[in-house]
């Protein structure tokens, strides 16, 4: 069964700017990087990034509807989408949430999130690596 690993709003500009709090690592690289992590953990991944909300719930209702886990980046939709939040309650597989920064050491709005309480498990603030731990994971 595939794994969906979904990347939110401006992800795709990882690595042009603010390295200092999303690293250098651009998304191409992010994509590799699960999809290398995928291969030697014998998992299928489908690795996808969208700037539009509506893209993100229909691939959240495709996941619900195979079953299949969810690794999911919601970037700024985490603190405000309802929507969002809805979907992820709908999932019938496992649901890790990750950030890439420490969201808790950074501005109080970013503190909230309408993923977590969906989450089966959350990875924060471990850079890009935490796709991977995601993945050992689910793997397990
Ligand atoms: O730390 C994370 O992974 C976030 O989900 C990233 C979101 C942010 O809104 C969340 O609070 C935390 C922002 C993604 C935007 O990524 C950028 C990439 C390159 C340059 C600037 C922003």
């Amino acid at each position: 069964m595939t794994v969906y690993v979904l990347n939110g709003p401006n992800l795709n500009r990882l690595g042009t700017r603010e390295p200092e709090i999303y690293g250098t690592t651009t998304y191409a690289d992010l994509a590799l990087l699960c999809e290398a992590a995928a291969r030697r953990l014998g998992l299928d991944v489908a690795v996808r990034q969208t700037n539009a909300e509506a893209e993100m719930l229909a691939w959240l209702h495709a996941a619900a509807d195979a079953g299949a886990d969810v690794v999911l980046n919601a970037a700024a939709w985490t603190h405000t989408s309802i929507a969002i939040g809805d979907a992820c309650a709908m999932l019938t597989g496992r649901l890790i949430e990750v950030h890439i920064s420490n969201v808790y050491k950074r501005e109080s709005f970013r503190h909230h999130s309408y993923v977590s309480p969906h989450a089966d498990g959350v990875v924060i603030g471990c850079g890009v690596d935490g796709y991977r731990l995601a993945l050992e994971h689910l793997a397990v």
